[in-house]
């Protein structure tokens, strides 16, 4: 509800389409300890089998397993599921994702990278082999790691980083269901494509949110098949230059680089070029003049916030190449296929860019909003989901409505009017060509050259249409009811923002989690450098904990990340948050708070305090013993500082897991500035 932009954008920018495909999966190798250690030619980047197995399965898995209860950390060593293997291999190769190809991070060959998925409580052995000329992570994003910390995949926090030419070793075991995805946590990495999803089914025993839709079984059947079987939709924003390159000028010019070349869905895009006036059309007029990409100029206030105390910097030193230039492409499109006689699809839309909130919808139909962030929620029936970066929604689609339907994106913040299409198409059988040009597999029985002809339910700017509503993800209550712990033990009150120019910071003082302590010997084993440089919190095992994040004028929208377990969103407002306790304010502002019903998230986006400041306050009781990293997953954010990590249970001490597995492909020094220092004296990453 905080989330919408300025009211006064008015107009309507239609844009081409074309045809596409689907996500497509390189099927993992069941993997099956009773049968012999063979692999499986499923792909040219086939799964192979570790010669030595993990624990020794009993029970052949398959693909309609049951189980009679519900998976527990007691449980879980002795469920009889046997381990889930999957082998990622990393490169370099070129992808053509919007017309314009560009050197990426490719994973067994694609980009975004092939599904992992396994059974809640099925243990899971992702095994990374590095071949890029960098070092390297993988995380889960979502994944609880309270019993394997060091599978969290955090370099400088949970690990070192993997070593070009290294291989390394993640194994966990899912004790929670839902859609997550996996990421580097190198660098900004995963805007080179290094990004997949990671489903985790259900346990049988757990009760679905379903009932309230429904009461007829066989809609109900088709809605958990749906579930079972979802269309992923990845969102992701996509540029010509690499992370490394934006983050260098970043570093450089101070400018905020809030300009990209397309969105993408599915891993597939175009670059669509609207004349700039009727980009201005759909603008807030703050923002206004465009460039011709759409974006703010460099040199906009409004939305880099002011310039101070660097001399430096100056809007004409902007690399060109991120705010202006602009021609169409005509790439072809990701087409999401759908069967009429399936009733119900599910579709599971995860942000897995690294720069700007944006909204969904399909035209023609409405969103059945049944998870968010992996957690059952009561259903909510909406056009337009909101998704901020790192987020997930899972939603029914009513198949009733046969036709070529345009699934279409744009960007829910004021930078940059963008926008992306896919088609949402009723066949009667999917066909699949296989993997190609760095892309995953193209499914599609037709073709598109122009847009179907809908009624849309936002503009290219974003602007809602036609009275479409849109999700309210600060009222999403968890299914069944999960209440929080009525009151903390401890609180946080931290300040966000910009401690200097080209820094972010989200902790007490101010101090930057900088990349440079990705090479540091990991939190995990020596904790105390982190908590001098006052980058790291210890917060006691068992207590409660409220976090009020204040955001100072000047700030957009953060989406927030929490590793290991979810927060409760227990209160978000307008204005400063001048209180000493959450207590105290609920007493104030009782409409900001939520403690009844709040959603329970992994990633949440803060209120955009462009021009007056904003809060947020979380609150989780502390059931782990791990550094827990918590970061804007705006990758250029999280490159220039804006993390912290929670010591959780510090007192209890960190497990380091078997043996040698923090060391394992351990990568000492990667320093390339000696001084790691700004002019102004500013430490820096690499
Ligand atoms: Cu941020």
């Amino acid at each position: 509800m905080f989330h919408h932009l300025p009211s006064l954008r008015t107009g309507l920018v239609t844009a081409l389409l074309l045809l596409g495909p689907t996500l497509g999966h390189i099927l993992p190798r069941q993997y099956d300890a009773s049968a012999p250690a063979t692999v499986e030619p499923t792909s040219t980047f086939s799964i192979s089998v570790s010669s030595t197995p993990i624990n020794a399965p009993t029970v052949t898995y398959s693909s309609n397993v049951t189980t009679t209860a519900a998976p527990s950390a007691a449980t879980a060593s002795a469920y009889s599921l046997p381990t889930k293997y999957y082998k990622l291999v990393f490169t370099k190769g070129w992808v053509d994702t919007n017309g314009n190809p560009r050197e990426a991070i490719l994973i067994n060959g694609q980009t975004p990278g092939p599904l992992i998925e396994a059974e809640e409580g099925q243990e899971l052995t992702i095994e990374v082999v590095n071949q890029l000329d960098k070092p390297c992570t993988l995380h889960s994003h979502g994944i609880f790691q309270s019993f394997t910390p060091w599978a969290d995949g955090v370099p400088g926090v949970t690990q070192y980083p993997i070593d070009p030419g290294a291989t390394y070793t993640y194994t966990y075991t899912p004790l929670q269901y839902g859609q997550y995805w996996y990421h580097s946590h190198y660098r900004g990495q995963l805007d080179d494509g290094l990004r997949g999803p990671l489903l985790i089914h259900p346990s049988p025993s757990r009760a679905k949110p379903f009932a309230t839709l429904s009461s007829d079984v066989d809609e109900l059947e088709q809605m958990a098949k749906a579930e079972r079987n979802p269309k992923i939709v990845q969102l992701s924003d996509w540029s010509q230059l690499t992370h490394d390159e934006i983050d260098a000028d970043y570093h450089q010019t101070g400018i905020e680089p809030l300009c990209v070349d397309s969105f993408l869905i599915n891993g597939r895009g175009q670059r669509i070029c609207p004349p700039v006036a009727l980009m201005e059309a759909v603008a807030p007029p703050t923002v206004i003049p465009l460039t011709n990409k759409g974006c703010v100029f460099p040199n906009s206030t409004v939305i880099m916030g002011p310039f101070p105390n660097y001399t430096a910097q100056y809007p004409d030193q902007a690399n060109p190449l991120t705010f202006f230039g602009c021609e169409n492409t005509t790439s072809p499109l990701t087409v999401i296929e759908v069967n009429k006689k399936d009733g119900y699809a599910a579709i599971n839309v995860i942000h897995i860019g690294g720069l700007v909130e944006q909204k969904i919808a399909i035209d023609g139909h409405k969103f059945i909003v049944f998870a968010n962030d992996g957690q059952y929620v009561e259903p909510q029936e909406v056009d337009i989901l909101i998704v901020p970066v790192g987020a997930r929604f899972q939603a029914l689609v009513k198949l009733d409505n046969p036709g070529d339907w345009t699934i279409r994106t744009a960007n829910s913040m004021p930078n940059q009017m963008i926008s992306a299409y896919a088609v949402f198409s009723y066949v009667d059988k999917e066909t699949c060509s296989p993997p190609a040009n760095g892309l995953p597999e193209l499914c599609g029985c037709k073709t598109f050259t122009s847009p179907p002809t809908n009624q849309p339910s936002f503009d290219y700017g974003g602007n809602v249409l036609n009275n479409a509503t849109s999700v309210n993800y600060f009222t999403l209550k968890p299914f069944p009811a999960i209440a929080p712990p009525p009151q903390a033990d401890h609180t946080l009150i931290w300040d966000v923002g910009k401690p200097i120019q080209r820094v972010w910071s989200l902790n007490l003082d101010g101090n930057p989690f900088l990349a440079w302590r990705e090479q540091e010997t990991p939190a995990i084993i020596n904790p105390q450098p982190f908590l001098d440089a006052n980058v790291a919190v210890a917060l006691t095992y068992g207590e409660v904990i409220d976090v009020v994040f204040r955001i100072p004028a000047g700030n957009p929208t953060h989406p927030f990340h929490k590793h290991d377990a979810k927060a409760f969103i227990i209160g978000e407002g307008p204005g400063e948050f001048t209180w000493s306790s959450v207590a105290e304010a609920q007493l104030a502002v009782p409409q900001f708070f939520n403690l009844e019903t709040p959603a329970l998230r992994d990633t949440f986006g803060t209120i955009p305090a462009f021009a007056s400041p904003t809060w947020l306050a979380i609150r989780w009781k502390v059931d782990s013993s791990m550094p827990v990293f918590f970061h804007c997953h705006i990758s250029y954010h999280l490159a220039a500082g804006m993390a912290t990590a929670f010591f959780e249970g510090l007192e209890r001490g960190f497990p380091t897991g078997p043996p040698g597995t923090v060391q394992q492909g351990s990568t000492p020094v990667y320093y390339n500035n000696p001084n790691n220092t700004y002019p102004d004296g500013a430490s820096i990453d690499a």
